[in-house]
């Protein structure tokens, strides 16, 4: 290691004018390192460990933690190059004030009038229009603290029942259909279960992408000889394996599911002593997939027949198997119902709460787990608790010291706040960690909808293209900034550990809440003074609720390298696997089948938009990609979003790969290269979102919502594919068919 100390000259100079990139040989070329601080990555809700390297304050570098056992070392390429954010030359670092005769159309402010002028028009706002006027949206790739300290925020200090999270575009449906059938919320087992399975069913989840480490859990699966099922219209790099493809229409997913049970029953591949004993409902379930035919379902969903019957003899025959889905089947207007179909398969076949065996979802964001159970949702309060029940209501209020009263009810969830902004019904939003403009569906209206209100605060480290809306933007602090806990894919929590301060005049993001209430009047309720205190109030909040935290100490979470909710008491070792002796979350525990018939998605292809359009992730790009767009060996991999399509549609089109086509929706329209793959259903488009501006690919989704879980269908719309001017080069790092492969 060298050991010349570095200025900070040089440190500037390394990071290049846009993009963050390391010099040969990495940042720790030529820096004294410090300290490695053990962490976790600040994307995926892996949440893989990971040492990160720290000289003069800043990230320079990382290295494996081996010892962490989820991914003993194991990263993917986001997690390798993340640490190029942190000084960024983008980075905010200061207030900023719009102003539109200022350069780039804010000016810095001090903190001090940031603050002032944010109460002054959040009472203003509440004054005139009422305490519901004025909305607040958050985000879970923030700890568990600071997902805790902003449900409390809101209904305490801002006193709105309108907040809600963007959780509500990724976990909603999930999270929905497990507490109807389950009565919790989170991953059946730990992910050390999945190597136990012999069938891998995998529905709407591009693990290989999405999840890079969990393929690594299927391959030791499938080394004991597992079978592997997969359910999507794209053969992803996993499905590439399948024994069982299910190349199905976008939007099918309950038909499919729903004939497979129909095959389970009658070929009486189930297991009643499970039925009999554990569940309540199976009757009315059976009864509504009596006409779910595997040829109905063909039909429906553009799979073969036999197909469905061999996926059902897998899933229905072996003795243990795992279902996993992500959001192909739950970004949908009945993402919850295809959660139910899903979780229905597995307790016919009493495949639950056994080594190897479960249904599980696989989060999304880094906090997809913990942010979901602390209380930032609309309807939530912390444990997971409901803020409509009065004895939940009671039990919080007890441990905020507040009158019950003085919380608020339910609220309206993500999607609805920016349609009651458009309506005038709210006026002032602050939110913090979302860029609902690239993320939420038909962006043409969501852009229109910001410049409606009267006020607009965003918390953020980089202007992203919601905070452009802003009329103040705070510069908040990043992942490695602060510490606190967040709770992983598997249900674990897991200690994130500060490796420096926020630069410049940057603050921790609970900081300016903190600030903001005292200036509010209510500073009473938040007398914090470092986040280990809000983690202990939170876990006395959480007891009694279904996700129970009260048994955990930072120590213990440390030294056990994470613990499994519930951990009810001191001393409890924490729950990896859940349900086991057939015990579920309900007062009977008995879980619940939900009997489910198939429905059309809200948008379907017709004459003029004869082309089915699904959207989702490239592996080097991260969410709206605010980050990750900042990264250039990121960027280099997948620069731009492309138009996947199968070589037949492309004929019809009259495109070759990198060819220019315009996509059109009734929302909007974009115009993007073509990516001429085999992988891809013929009458179906892909194209990833991680963009802004004209490249991003919701100007053209549906803001369609599942009536339950109030998550858009960002799956399924119907677009046309018209040849455009222009051809350009491909960069897709990707590699799409095996004889793709042969040719590199
Ligand atoms: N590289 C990368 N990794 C990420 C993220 C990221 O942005 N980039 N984001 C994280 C987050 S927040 C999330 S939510 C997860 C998302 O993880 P995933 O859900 O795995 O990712 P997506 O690409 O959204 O969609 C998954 C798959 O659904 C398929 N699909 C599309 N329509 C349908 C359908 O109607 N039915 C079925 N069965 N499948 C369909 C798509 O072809 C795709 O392969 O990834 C996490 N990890
Ligand atoms: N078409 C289409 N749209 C989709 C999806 C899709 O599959 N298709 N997927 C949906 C899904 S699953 C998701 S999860 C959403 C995600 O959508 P968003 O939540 O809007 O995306 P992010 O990029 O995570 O936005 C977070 C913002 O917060 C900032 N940020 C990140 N961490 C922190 C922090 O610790 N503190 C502060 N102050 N700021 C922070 C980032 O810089 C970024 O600007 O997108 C949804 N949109
Ligand atoms: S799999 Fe997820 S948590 Fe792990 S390194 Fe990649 S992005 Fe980070
Ligand atoms: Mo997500």
């Amino acid at each position: 290691m060298a050991t010349k100390p570095v200025t900070d000259e040089e440190l500037i100079e390394k990071y290049g004018p846009h993009l963050n990139q390391a010099p040969p040989g990495g940042w720790n070329a030529g820096l004294d390192v410090e300290k490695e601080v053990k962490t976790h990555c600040c994307f995926c809700g892996q949440q893989c460990g990971i040492k990160l390297k720290v000289a003069k304050n800043e990230v320079v570098g990382f290295e494996p933690w081996y010892d962490f056992p989820f991914n003993e070392g194991k990263l993917c390429p986001k997690g390798v190059k993340r640490y190029l954010q942190g000084s960024h030359p983008d980075r905010l670092l200061d207030p900023l004030e719009r102003d539109p005769s200022s350069p780039g159309g804010f000016r810095k402010i001090t903190w001090d009038q940031a603050l002032d002028r944010t109460v002054a028009e959040i009472r203003r706002i509440q004054d005139t229009y009422g305490k519901d006027s004025f909305a607040m949206l958050s985000g879970v790739s923030l700890t568990n603290e600071k997902s805790y300290l902003i449900g409390k925020f809101a209904r305490l200090a801002l006193q709105t029942a309108n907040l809600d999270y963007n959780g509500r575009l990724c976990m909603v449906s999930a999270g929905a259909g497990n507490k109807k059938a389950l009565g919790m919320d989170r991953a059946s087992n730990p992910w050390s279960d999945i190597p136990l399975a012999d069938v891998v069913f995998v529905a709407g989840a591009n693990v290989a992408e999405c999840a890079p480490i969990t393929t690594s859990y299927i391959w030791r699966a499938r080394d004991r000889g597992a079978k592997l099922i997969v359910a999507d219209p794209r053969v992803t790099p996993l499905a590439r394996t399948a024994d069982v493809f299910l190349g199905l229409k976008p939007g099918t997913d309950s038909a499919l599911m729903t004939s497979i049970l129909h095959v389970l029953i009658a070929n009486d591949w189930l297991d009643h002593n499970y039925i009999d004993a554990h569940t309540v409902g199976f009757a009315e379930a059976a009864a509504a997939v009596a006409d779910a035919t595997p040829e109905w379902a063909a039909e429906v969903c553009g799979v073969p027949a036999d197909r469905i019957i061999e996926a059902a003899r897998l899933w229905g025959t072996s003795v243990t198997g795992m279902l996993l889905h992500a959001r192909g089947i739950e970004h949908q207007s009945k993402g919850v119902e295809n959660v139910l179909s899903c979780i229905n398969l597995g307790l016919a076949t009493g495949k639950y709460g056994k080594p190897g065996c479960g249904v599980t979802t696989i989060t999304g964001q880094g906090n997809g787990q913990g942010g979901r159970e602390q209380g930032h949702k609309c309807d939530q309060l912390p444990g997971n608790r409901d803020v409509e029940n009065p004895e939940h209501r009671a039990y919080v209020a007890s441990v905020w010291g507040c009158d019950v009263d003085e919380i608020p009810g339910k609220g309206i969830t993500a999607e609805e706040i920016i349609e009651a902004i458009d309506e005038g019904e709210i006026k002032g939003l602050l939110s913090i960690c979302f860029n609902p403009v690239v993320s939420l569906p038909d962006s043409n209206f969501t852009a229109a909808a910001l410049d409606k209100l009267e006020f607009y605060g965003n918390i953020d480290f980089f202007l992203s293209e919601t905070a452009q809306h802003a009329d103040i933007v705070f510069p908040g602090s990043l992942h490695e900034e602060d510490e606190g806990t967040v709770t992983t894919v598997e249900g674990r929590t897991v200690k994130i550990n500060a490796a420096v301060d926020p630069p410049g005049n940057a603050r921790r993001d609970w900081e300016v809440f903190v600030e903001l209430a005292k200036r509010l009047g209510r500073g009473k309720y938040f007398n914090y003074t470092n986040t280990q205190q809000m983690f202990e109030e939170m876990k006395v909040a959480s007891h009694g609720g279904t996700a129970d935290y009260n048994g955990m100490t930072w120590d213990r979470i440390v030294d056990e390298k994470g613990i499994f909710w519930p951990c009810p008491e001191e001393g409890h070792p924490g729950t990896p696997r859940l349900y086991e002796g057939g015990k579920f979350a309900f007062p009977d525990g008995k879980a619940r089948f939900h009997p489910i018939t198939y429905r059309p998605p809200a948008e379907v292809v017709d004459d003029e938009y004869p082309v089915w359009l699904t959207t989702g992730r490239v592996i080097s790009q991260y969410l709206s990609g605010t980050q990750t767009r900042r990264i250039k060996p990121l960027v280099e991999q997948y620069p731009e979003p492309l138009c996947e399509m199968h070589p037949r549609m492309a004929a019809k089109v009259g495109v070759v790969d990198g060819d220019l086509v315009r996509v059109s929706s009734r929302r909007g329209e974009m115009v993007t290269p073509a990516r001429v793959v085999e992988s891809i259903r013929p009458d179906t488009v892909f194209i990833p979102y991680h963009w802004g501006g004209n490249k991003a690919a919701n100007q053209l989704t549906n803001r369609a919502l599942d009536p339950i879980s109030k998550i858009p269908e960002y799956k399924v719309c119907a677009v046309k594919v018209e040849k455009a001017e222009g051809h350009v080069e491909i960069r897709d790092r990707r590699v799409h068919t095996l004889q793709e492969k042969a040719h590199r």
